[in-house]
């Protein structure tokens, strides 16, 4: 397929070249810096903590809610330490309890003698987000099965307004309102006038899952599609597009819990709890194919995350970090089968730079190019990164991957989208000469990152 000889490394001008046209829909800013964000943790704790239940039926007594040594602190601590840079809080899940002392109905913490009715769990979380740098996004549960109000629904739409008021104002900045869908088939909710709010009251926040703009993965296991486009045909009610089927940047969150099947903590979870290994593969099939990772970890009766859940997610942490530290291309030297206008602003080199606002991208009119990397001696790797620059939309339809290993150039790997991230796992590579070869896009690729590691010896060897 290496037609293109006229290899470019020569000397490149620094006159100025009009960028590639945008494709298609792009994501706002918000949308593109929660992409870069990459994982967070969910938290459930609420009533259902208390119960070894997953969703109890809105009859518990309040008084039932009860952590014995609250510390939402710890939640945010860790998360951070495993490098997530968001978490997300059940304010009120499915059986109408409320974590924070709202001022509607009587379902909350006030009723509860924790800390003689003065609690405020997500308080605490939220504060400790803000503190140390983590983005702070809310679960609001719509079906509600406490609420005598639930049964009118114009009614109820006022409350859960209030409700929302409430989160965006006392707990700012709210950077994610995470509408889950569960329960609520038959009922008929003001969706639009929820969305008005929350654009009104947090301009900046995102409204995922029953919401325009993040999408559910449709599966609990944390698992995207191999091909994934970040544009799809939103058909929820939406400000401005009001029977849907608007074409929009909508990019996917693929949310789990650490222990399979509990969203919330039951006293005999343990075994539940997913392997180092099953995580890692999560990961490669979330984050390594350009979606989110939302890891739900759960709070126990203490109102903290048992020991063995911290401690798996520390080393989850470790490892990732171990494995994405070095990235191997930084030191190469670069060309490519073309570069747009012969331009140094849109250089191969762009590509190994580390850099979001610098990318390789090529002529009007080629949506085929390869970009070489070659180096002193040879490198070893089992690890490949691929990025988009997704400022000018999601462009590449199809990709593979070369070595130059004997005498010949031998595919390491294939692949068709690449969006926000793309991670090629393979068994070690040892070559000096590497090519990523996009053999089809919409447009002319711009490539922003290209990375070659070598995983953690605690990863199992693919
Ligand atoms: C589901 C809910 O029913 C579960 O309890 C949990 O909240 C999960 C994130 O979404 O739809």
């Amino acid at each position: 397929m290496f037609m293109v000889m006229g290899l470019l490394t020569g000397a490149l001008l620094t006159a100025t070249v009009a960028p590639p046209e945008i494709y298609g829909p792009v994501p706002s800013p918000q949308q593109l810096a929660w992409q870069r964000m990459e994982y967070g943790m969910f938290c459930h704790f609420g009533i259902n903590t208390f119960f070894d239940e997953e969703w109890t039926d809105g009859t518990k007594d309040p008084k039932t809610f009860l952590p014995t040594e609250f510390n939402g602190r710890q939640w945010v601590e860790t998360a951070k330490k495993v490098g997530m840079q968001y978490l997300i809080v059940t304010a009120k899940h499915h059986d109408g309890f409320s974590i924070y002392p709202t001022e509607h109905g009587d379902y909350n913490v006030k009723a509860s003698p924790w800390r003689d009715g003065k609690g405020d769990a997500l308080r605490e979380v939220a504060d400790a987000c803000h503190e140390l740098g983590l983005m702070l996004g809310v679960y609001l549960s719509p079906w509600d099965r406490h609420d005598p109000l639930y049964d009118d629904p114009p009614v109820y739409d006022e409350r859960f307004k209030a409700m929302l008021t409430e989160l965006l104002t006392w707990y700012a900045p709210v950077g994610e309102v995470w509408f889950d869908g569960a329960g609520s088939k038959g009922h008929v909710y003001d969706w639009n006038g929820y969305y008005s709010l929350i654009r009104e009251l947090a301009p900046d926040a995102l409204i995922a899952i029953c919401g325009p703009d993040i999408r559910w993965i449709g599966n609990e296991d944390g698992l995207a599609p191999d091909t994934l486009w970040n544009v799809q045909e939103v058909t929820l009610p939406i400000p401005g597009a009001e029977s849907g089927g608007e074409k929009r940047w909508y990019p996917s969150e693929c949310d789990v819990p650490i222990r399979k099947g509990q969203w919330f903590y039951h006293t005999d979870g343990a075994a539940n709890l997913r392997s180092l290994e099953e995580l890692l593969e999560i990961y490669y099939r979330s984050v390594g194919l350009g979606a989110a990772l939302l890891l739900n970890v759960s709070p126990d009766r203490r109102g903290q995350l048992p020991q063995a859940d911290t401690q798996r997610l520390l080393e989850f942490g470790e490892v990732i970090r171990d494995t994405f530290n070095n990235n191997l291309a930084a030191r190469a030297l670069t060309s490519a089968s073309n570069i747009r206008g012969n331009s140094k602003a849109f250089a191969p080199a762009n590509a190994t730079d580390g850099l979001e606002d610098t990318y390789w991208a090529t002529n009007d009119g080629i949506h085929e190019a390869w970009l070489q990397l070659l180096f002193g001696e040879d490198r070893v790797f089992d690890r490949i990164v691929l990025q988009e620059h997704l400022p000018l939309g999601q462009r590449v339809k199809a990709h593979e991957i070369q070595a130059f290993v004997g005498n010949d150039w031998k595919t390491i790997a294939t692949g068709t989208t690449i969006g926000y991230k793309r991670i090629h796992r393979l068994p070690e590579v040892k070559a000096r000469r590497i090519r990523v070869h996009i053999t089809d896009a919409f447009a002319p690729p711009a490539i922003e990152q290209i990375g070659l590691y070598k995983a953690s010896p605690r990863e199992t060897p693919y």
